[in-house]
C-alpha cells in the first residue's frame, strides 16, 4: 500500500467471509483508540493511541491468552527510535515514516493470525537494518464458519469514510496446505528408510 504519510486515514485491503460478518481481517492505517484486547495483561503499543499503521481481526472464535477480545483495530508497534526526536510526540506516525510503498500481511492458520508490517517492502526492519519485518504479531485465535475467507475488499475500512486514499498494488493470496510432522518422527522415519534400503541391497 502506497501511504503519502497524510494524518486521519482509514483505508485498508482486507478479507472476510461473504455469508455473514465473521473473520473480519483488515490491514491498512486507522485513526482512532484502540482497546487493549488483553485487558491489561500485555499492554497494547502507544497505550491505544492512534500511530496509523493499524490491522484489524473481529468476529473470529473465542480468542485465547493473552487475548481476552478480539484484537479489534490496533496498531502495529514499532521501534521506537523511527519517531523524530523533534517532533511533539513519543510515537512513530506515518509523518516520521514519510511517504512510501509498505507491505502489509496476515498469515491466518487453523488456530491464529500473524500479521506483519513491512515499511518500504524492502525486506529489512528499518530501525536495525536487519533482514526482516518492521512489525509482527500473532494471536490465538480461531477462523469461524464452513467459508471462513471468501470476499476480498478494498478501500474504506469497513465502509467508513476517509478524508485522503491511498493506492494498493501487488495483493496475493495464496492457500498453503501444511501438514506438519514432528522432527522425531521424521528422523525416524529415514532412519526406517535407510534400514529399509540397507535390507534390500543385502
Ligand atoms: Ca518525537
Ligand atoms: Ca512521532
Ligand atoms: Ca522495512
Amino acid at each position: 500500500m502506497f501511504d503519502d504519510a497524510l494524518p486521519n486515514k482509514r483505508v485498508s485491503v482486507g478479507i472476510r467471509s461473504s455469508t455473514e460478518p465473521i473473520n473480519i481481517i483488515e490491514l491498512g492505517r486507522w485513526n482512532a483508540f484502540a482497546p487493549d484486547p488483553t485487558g491489561g495483561l500485555a499492554p497494547p503499543p502507544n497505550n491505544g493511541q492512534s500511530t496509523g499503521f493499524a490491522y484489524r481481526v473481529m468476529n473470529f472464535g473465542p480468542p485465547s491468552l493473552p487475548l481476552v477480545q478480539q484484537p479489534n483495530f490496533q496498531y502495529f508497534p514499532l521501534d521506537p527510535s523511527l519517531d523524530r526526536p523533534f517532533d511533539a510526540d513519543a510515537l512513530v506516525t506515518p509523518a516520521d515514516i514519510g511517504p512510501g510503498w509498505h507491505r502489509y500481511s496476515a498469515t491466518i492458520g487453523v488456530n491464529f493470525v500473524t500479521l506483519m508490517l513491512d515499511l518500504f517492502r524492502d525486506g529489512l526492519n528499518n530501525a536495525t537494518g536487519l533482514p526482516g519485518v518492521d512489525s509482527e504479531v500473532t494471536w490465538s485465535i480461531v477462523p469461524r464458519g464452513s467459508a471462513p475467507f471468501d470476499s476480498l475488499r478494498i478501500g474504506a475500512t469497513s465502509g467508513v469514510t476517509s478524508v485522503s486514499g491511498a493506492v494498493v498494488d501487488n495483493i496475493v493470496l495464496e492457500r498453503v496446505l501444511s501438514i506438519p510432522e514432528p522432527v522425531a518422527l521424521t528422523m525416524a522415519s529415514m532412519a526406517a528408510l535407510a534400514m529399509a534400503c540397507k535390507r534390500r541391497r543385502r
